[in-house]
């Protein structure tokens, strides 16, 4: 490939600082001084590799819960923000990332908003979340989601404090302008489904008769860990194990076999006792929670050393391979779909492999 356009050096004679004035005068410039930077040859993420240690973190978010309600909050929640974007809200360019506590005898305020949203739980005896009328009580390593514009509050009628990873796709949401919010009339919603009733409608490979999608997410709102965790037990013994990403599988959309969320994908992968994997990258920027175990992931020239309930963020495009000390679980999402729906994902596993 010829480099002269996509290497570009600065005009920096008086003459050419002359004409970009005029050129700025007229709200114009020129594309060759800035070429290089706004088409990359490869991605270059702002965002930067991050770990958030959960020993650290969870002090912080537990004085937040003496100094603030979760109804005076509206949500009581500490963002994860990456380094290399401070200020604004995000752990990737595209996805938003928090902790959110829910203290015992709590209720936060039922609402609605366009950005889409999954709950990864950490800690919850008894917890739940709410949505469109059906409460789903929430375990350790349930998958939860809140599709756009469904109506949810949160609460915790249990003894210890509740506490859950959020991810919403806010950044894209409002990348495109196009976020809208509201309250219920109630502050909490009323319960017109019974507990469980998502999970017997669409939770077995059945599906009402009369079934259509009213939108773009699944209709199941609860995937519990004590299910996915018996899949990869068995998907483990059945082998293989991917020399990348060990046993991994993705959260679907039963009604489609597509993603969970038309933004926002997630996985679930477990790593053998002693596993050394290979490394892997792909362009959706990718948050990691540790579900079970230890052990490290080198991601570009940074190695993070992970154990329970610690968040990690790779960037797009950084080589990321993971190892493990015992059998470990990772809970992972990214805007994977978003950039599938949009042609621009692209991956890259070892030569020869996989
Ligand atoms: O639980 O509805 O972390 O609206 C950020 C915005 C959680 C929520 C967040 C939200 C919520």
């Amino acid at each position: 490939m010829d480099t002269s356009a996509l290497d570009a050096k600065p005009q920096t004679s008086a003459e050419w600082q002359e004409f970009y004035q005029r050129l700025e005068g007229k709200s114009t410039a020129a594309l060759w001084e800035v070429l290089a930077e706004i088409v990359p040859r490869e991605p270059r993420p702002a965002c930067l590799p991050a770990i958030w240690r959960y020993n650290e973190v969870r002090p912080l978010l537990m004085e937040a819960g003496r100094r603030i309600t979760a109804k005076e909050a509206e949500r009581r929640v500490l963002i994860l923000e990456n380094p290399g974007t401070r200020g604004m809200s995000r752990i990737t360019q595209t996805v938003y990332a928090g902790l959110q506590l829910v203290l015992p005898g709590e209720t936060a305020p039922t609402h609605r908003h366009v950005a889409s949203a999954l709950r990864f739980v950490i800690e919850s005896e008894g917890g739940y979340t709410a949505v469109d009328g059906e409460r789903t009580t929430m375990r350790p390593g349930d998958f939860i989601l809140t599709p756009s514009w469904t109506y949810h509050d949160h609460g915790n009628p249990g003894e210890t404090p509740v506490i859950w990873l959020d991810g919403l796709d806010i950044p894209i949401v409002n990348f495109f302008e196009t976020s809208f919010a509201e309250h219920h009339p109630e502050e909490t919603q009323p319960v017109t489904r019974s507990e469980g009733d998502s999970l017997v409608r669409f939770g077995a490979g059945l599906q009402p008769l009369e079934y259509q999608s009213p939108r773009m997410s699944s209709p199941l709102f609860t995937y519990p860990y004590s299910r996915s965790r018996e899949t990869l037990d068995r998907l483990y013994r059945n082998g293989p194990v991917h020399e990348c990403h060990g046993v991994k599988v993705q959260f679907t959309n039963p009604a489609t076999g597509g993603y969970p969320l038309p933004t926002i994908g997630a996985f679930l992968q477990l790593f053998p006792p002693g596993f050394r994997g290979a490394p892997y990258r792909s362009t959706d920027a990718t948050v990691y929670c540790v579900v079970e175990g230890t052990g490290r992931s080198h991601v570009g020239k940074e190695t993070f050393a992970w154990r329970e309930h610690d968040v990690f963020v790779v960037p797009s495009w950084y080589p990321v391979s993971h190892e493990a000390e015992g059998e470990s679980v990772l809970f992972s999402f990214s805007d994977r779909p978003a950039q599938k729906a949009l042609g621009l994902w692209r991956e890259q596993v070892p030569a020869g492999g996989a």
